[in-house]
């Protein structure tokens, strides 16, 4: 795959940034953007031998930020062919009626309506060329529900639906639109919800082979890479040591 614009949201770290190394091939442009500079910097040193790297610090909660980068890319990164809406993050694990409610905002705001701005802002170029790609990455967490995934949960249940959704809208373009579902895979991901406590986040994962950012990435690739006639719509995968409980039974004592 060569010779596309890729705009990458939450390119710092995990998906994003494995994403960034398996795309950074010659012909390719990539847009990366998260909210730390350091690790884009960094990114955008190693990358740059492969492929052309802007880079952008931007929070995606931030419409008028969204905007204006999206308004001030390089001639050359304009015509984006991918947008990869990957920015997102789970805070706490607690139940519904003990959560800190501003990480529910902070939850709704980034992987909801951060995912919002980006798409609005960058389709209508998308429409008008007539070809493109949105990868939207929702979660397990959004098909399958679990103690403590109360808001993580919804915000990614949005984002398969609004994936969905937007196929919809798009009908009679050739702008395509899937959806990956990822269940557990270490990447700083655990680190962010359980707010720096490295102990419990490198707990995830103990005793277990969990998908990593580079299985992401792969998939990512080989979803973009198909023909453009081929629209994958979701794409759900797992560890292989993660599948389903039972339901959970209340019972009162006897
Ligand atoms: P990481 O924590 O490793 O990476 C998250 C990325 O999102 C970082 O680059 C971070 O950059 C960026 N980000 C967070 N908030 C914002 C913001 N407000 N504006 C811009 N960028 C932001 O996690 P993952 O790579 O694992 O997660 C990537 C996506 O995959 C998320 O949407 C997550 O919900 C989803 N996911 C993760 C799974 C997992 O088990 N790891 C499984 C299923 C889905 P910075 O902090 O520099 O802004
Ligand atoms: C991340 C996977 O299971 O921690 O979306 O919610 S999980």
């Amino acid at each position: 795959m060569s010779g596309k614009t890729i705009f990458i949201t939450g390119a710092s770290a995990g998906f994003g940034a494995a994403c960034a190394h398996t795309f950074a091939t010659e012909g390719n442009r990539l847009i990366l953007t998260a909210r730390r500079i350091d690790p884009l910097l960094r990114l955008q040193a190693e990358l740059s031998t492969g492929a052309e790297v802007h880079i952008i610090p931007l929070d995606v909660r931030d419409r008028e930020a969204v905007q204006g980068a999206i308004e001030s890319l390089p001639e050359r990164f304009r015509d984006i062919d991918v947008l990869l809406n990957n920015a997102g993050l789970a805070l706490g694990l607690e139940p519904a009626h003990q959560v800190d409610l501003d990480d529910w905002d902070t939850m709704v705001d980034t992987n909801i309506k951060g995912l919002m701005y980006c798409t609005r802002l960058i389709l209508p170029g998308m429409v008008s060329r007539n070809r493109g790609h949105i990868i939207n990455i929702s979660s397990t967490a959004g098909a399958w529900p679990y103690p403590g995934g109360n808001v993580y949960g919804g915000t990614k249940a949005f984002v398969t639906q609004f994936s969905r959704n937007l196929r919809c809208d798009l009908h009679g373009t050739r702008v395509r639109v899937s959806c990956i579902q990822p269940g557990m895979a270490e990447t700083e991901f655990s680190q962010v919800r359980f707010k720096g406590n490295d102990e419990q986040a490198a707990s995830v994962y103990q005793g277990t082979e969990p998908l990593t950012a580079e299985d992401i990435a792969e998939t990512v690739r080989w979803v973009v890479s198909q023909p453009s006639h081929v629209n994958v719509n979701t794409i759900e995968l797992m560890s292989i040591d993660q599948s389903w409980g039972p339901f959970a039974i209340h019972r009162e004592q006897q």
